[in-house]
């Protein structure tokens, strides 16, 4: 959009008298930033509601993204990046004597995700508008995201994040476009005299859901999509039966925190009652908008919209749609259930057997009693159907109703024509090992759609420096189609080139040392290799290997101090599930490492350790272009995909990584000699499984650097953990070792060691650098959801 440095000025001083009565001399930051924003919702308003015209006049199929996390982090200079005004409004600013930088700093990260999962949505989010194509995002506005992250003498505390406290300026409440969503209470089916069993409800709970729509706007084009996110609130008019504090307070709890605690039997059921919130809220109003003002019939909403299952939290799309195609648009069920399975679509993103959700069916049956018969029919014609076509086993491994659970993965399954796994091994895995049933009966279903990142944010936005570099070496082409970057591949001899890469990284270690020494109070030496881990906290990720590793290093220190070692920062970024006790004891540990290390004078600066608390988006900015080495060190065929490999990737970072997820793809792409490749192939991984012969104990007795390293664990060596040593020791030699830690210990050793081998040789590490970002490029979240648009969604982009 074009828009002068002067209409700019004159805009936002208006705008912050109009907002704050209060003039440039005394405004905080926050009225900047709030009245900055405003101006920019001003800029791309008409171009939002242009947008939607459009979609409403050519009634172009759209895909609606269901998905319980979202995690977009700041908005502020991405919507910027996307107008095409961050450098005007930078320079805007400046002449007022204002930094771009500082009043971004004001935006709380919009944290309403956990983890991969909902990063990964909020990058499709981004790519699909800037691929122009149709696609939208449902999820819960959440009153508090993922929790604050405080590190109280090693301890992970968790304290609330109340993001929504200065409002959210991007965000439209939309009350006209209101739903409500029931609950419990009893449902009976009355035939209609035609026929027609037509549902009738007594005494069900009823609850508002509210829409809030937050543009996504495509990069320097004209798409703005819609994340649309509820609130539940309290009807105006209420059955006396509800009119009561607890009924009040159960209903606010709804869209007040994500992930509320499972424990206990309340905090599954308001977790069940959220996913059915969000998801009968958002195809009500998808159902409305195509029936009520686009005048479409709905027995052809299949040419209209696609809905895609994000992992299994969505899964009662399935019947809820049935629900609604049956008992409110009066569609026969023979017709409504074709139209679902070519609606729905399902991405699976782990094969952890915890992420793979069942619920009670009594619960199921009392909180959602019209579901749960739909849920039971659906069963039941699917088995009538398919037992005399392939057998009582297959029917019975893969039916939805079993043992009294309702198996979420396999409604999802059975529901939609596509499910797909999120990188090449992982869908190969669902296919032979997790999900072989359902590929026997539906071989057509499957498919893989590798994930990729939001580049614009992960080189453009957090990687200004890197970026110019790279526009000055090849031009800009590569900021819309990131396989552009391909053409650095002409520049792997040229010395100065090379030099300013190198040149690039080292001040963004200057610039994440510098925080670092802000936030830890650690000093940390910029020529070491920064050798980060950020990611969830997970005993499948490993963390754990990373710091033996550590220990080991410390000791070849202590027993030889003069050891002619490249100095290295270990930097860690990681929050563990609150009820998640293990990993909570490994961020203990490995903060007791951080003391006992960072503090031992004989080291001096060749080893530190820096754990930064409270990971998020945000941080990963700061910290993923600062990295010289990225860790990706899962055991094989646990990490479904990992994305932050890709960020590092893209920011030059080369991989230490185990054959697992994304990796594989990565170390391809990049090409032998340009990343660190140990461990146990998946295939290994799985013949233990097979033969039941891992004896991580044999290892702890035989090897005596493991032996030394575990052992510092419980002897006292390294201060204050006395119990989480404990628990770690055991988990690794009495319960011996789930994730292989010991096994794979060796080999990751001889990777660090060639790791630092090459890093002697900067030359050569800046040309490995250089490959991994001209090989990127189909690590773009634009590949990927293209690739959903044309194989699974069905929908295009707009012509610009
Ligand atoms: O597909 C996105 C990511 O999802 C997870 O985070 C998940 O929540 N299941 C996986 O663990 C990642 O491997 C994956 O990249």
């Amino acid at each position: 959009m074009k828009l002068s440095k002067k209409q700019f000025k004159q805009d936002f001083e208006e705008r912050l008298t109009s907002k704050f009565a209060t003039d440039l001399t005394k405004a905080g930051y926050q009225e900047i930033y709030d009245a900055l924003a405003s101006v920019v919702k001003h800029y791309y308003a008409n171009i939002w509601v242009s947008d939607n015209q459009y979609k409403d006049e050519t009634g172009k199929k759209q895909a609606y993204y269901f998905s319980i996390e979202f995690l977009p982090g700041k908005m502020l200079k991405s919507n910027l990046l996307n107008l095409g005004m961050l450098k005007t409004v930078r320079e805007g600013l400046e002449d007022f004597g204002i930094e771009l930088d500082e009043v971004a700093k004001v935006e709380p990260d919009m944290a309403i995700g956990n983890g991969g999962l909902g990063r990964l949505a909020s990058c499709f989010m981004d790519s699909l508008a800037s691929t122009g194509l149709p696609g939208n995002g449902n999820g819960i506005r959440y009153r508090y995201g993922l929790f604050k992250q405080k590190i109280i003498d090693g301890y992970q505390v968790e304290l609330p994040d109340s993001w929504l406290n200065n409002g959210n300026p991007w965000e439209v409440r939309r009350a006209d476009k209101a739903v409500e969503v029931t609950f419990g209470g009893e449902v009976w089916l009355e035939d209609d005299g035609k026929g027609n069993l037509i549902p009738h409800y007594k005494d069900q709970e009823r609850v508002l859901a509210v829409p809030y729509d937050t543009p996504m706007i495509g990069y320097e084009n004209t798409t703005v999509n819609n994340m649309c996110l509820w609130r539940s609130e309290v009807p105006e008019e209420l059955d006396p039966k509800f009119q009561n504090l607890e009924y009040m307070r159960q209903t606010s709890m709804l869209s007040a925190e994500l992930y509320p605690d499972d424990s206990n039997y309340d905090g599954r059921l308001l977790r069940l009652k959220q996913e059915y919130f969000f998801v009968s809220a958002g195809l009500q109003r998808i159902l409305h908008h195509y029936k009520g003002t686009q005048k479409k019939d709905i027995r052809r909403i299949s040419d209209y919209i696609a809905v895609h299952i994000n992992d299994t939290h969505p899964a009662l799309c399935v019947p809820e749609f049935m629900r609604l195609l049956v008992d409110d648009y009066g569609v026969g069920w023979n017709r409504a259930w074709d139209t679902t399975v070519k609606v729905m679509s399902y991405t699976n993103h782990t094969i952890l057997s915890e992420a793979l959700e069942k619920w009670p069916e009594e619960m199921v049956k009392q909180l959602l009693p019209r579901i749960y018969q739909i849920i039971v029919e659906i069963d039941r014609r699917r088995t009538a159907e398919l037992l005399p076509k392939i057998g009582a086993s297959l029917v019975h491994n893969t039916r939805i109703i079993k043992d009294g659970q309702i198996h979420m993965a396999n409604l999802s399954i059975i529901g939609s024509h596509s499910t797909n796994g999120v990188a090449k091994l992982h869908s190969d895995l669902l296919k032979d090992v997790e999900l072989h049933d359902f590929y026997e009966i539906y071989p057509e279903r499957f498919n893989n759609k590798t994930n990729g990142i939001a580049d614009r944010r992960w080189i453009q936005i957090a990687n200004e420096r890197l970026s110019g570099i790279i526009d000055e070496t090849i031009g800009k082409s590569w900021r819309h189609d990131l396989d552009e970057l391909k053409l650095l591949k002409n520049f792997k001899d040229d010395e100065k080139t090379l030099e300013k890469l190198q040149k690039a990284k080292y001040d963004d270690k200057l610039r994440l040392a510098a925080l670092i020494k802000e936030k830890n109070g650690i000093i940390v030496n910029p020529d070491a290799i920064f050798d980060v881990q950020v990611k969830r906290l997970h005993a499948y990720k490993r963390q754990l290997l990373n710091a033996l590793h550590i220990l080991k290093l410390y000791f070849d220190l202590k027993e030889n101090p003069e050891l002619d070692r490249v100095p290295r920062v270990f930097i860690f970024g990681a929050k563990a599930a609150p009820s998640y006790h293990y990993a909570k004891s490994i961020i203990k540990c490995i903060n007791e490492i951080a003391n006992m290390i960072n503090n031992d004078q004989t080291v001096k600066d060749k080893l530190k350790v820096v754990f930064m608390e409270n990971y998020n988006v945000s941080l990963a900015e700061m910290i993923i272009p600062a990295a010289n080495v990225g860790e990706q060190i899962s055991l094989a065929s646990k990490e479904a995909s990992g994305t932050s490999n890709m960020k590092f990737m893209l920011n030059g970072t080369l991989t230490i990584g185990t054959l697992d997820g994304a990796n594989i793809e990565i170390f391809e792409a990049a090409g032998d000699g340009n990343n660190f490749v140990f461990g146990l192939t998946k295939d290994e991984v799985y013949e233990y499984y097979r033969n039941g012969n891992y004896n991580a104990r044999d290892i702890f007795e035989q090897n005596p650097v493991v032996n030394r390293i575990l052992n510092a664990l419980i002897d006292g060596t390294i201060p204050n953990i006395k119990s989480e040593g404990r628990e770690i020791f055991d988990s690794l030699t009495v319960y011996n070792d789930e994730y292989f830690v010991l096994r794979d210990f060796n080999d990751y050793v001889r990777a660090q060691a060639d790791l630092e081998k090459l890093y002697r040789d900067p030359k050569a590490w800046a040309q490995a650098s250089l490959m991994n970002i001209a090989n990127v490029g189909r690590f773009s979240s634009d590949r990927t959801v293209k690739e959903y648009a044309d194989d699974i969604w069905y929908i295009k982009a707009k012509k610009e």
